[in-house]
């Protein structure tokens, strides 16, 4: 969010120039559809644990060497660890 109105406010303030016109018409359309990316996040938020589930699940499916002795989601400890990076990397999306 910030970077959509800093982008503006950087390059209004390269040509000396107030934010109007086109640029303050698509801050006003990026504020109109907010409840849009809040649905996203929600939906995101909401179902992380089984987003990154199945998401590990299939990166393992595609590749079995991963939960075999030697594999970096091998032993509990590592899988643990790769589902706790999958729901921190998640978070940061959201
Ligand atoms: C704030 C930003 C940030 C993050 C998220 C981060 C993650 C992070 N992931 C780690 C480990 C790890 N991360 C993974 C993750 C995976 N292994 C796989 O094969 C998959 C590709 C993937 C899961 C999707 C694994 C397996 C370990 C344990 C590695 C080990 O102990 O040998 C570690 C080492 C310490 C620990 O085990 O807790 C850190 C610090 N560091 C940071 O600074």
């Amino acid at each position: 969010m910030l970077e959509a109105f800093s982008r503006i406010v950087v390059g209004a303030d390269s040509k000396t120039a107030y934010v109007g016109g086109a640029d303050l018409q698509s801050l006003r359309t990026f504020i109109a559809e907010g409840n849009k990316r809040l649905d996203a996040v929600n939906a995101i938020s909401s179902n992380t644990s089984c987003i990154v589930s199945d998401a590990v699940s299939g990166m393992i499916c595609e590749n079995q060497g991963l939960i075999q002795s030697g594999g970096n989601c091998y032993p509990n400890r590592r899988m643990a660890a790769c589902l706790r990076d999958g729901e921190i990397i998640l978070r940061y999306v959201a």
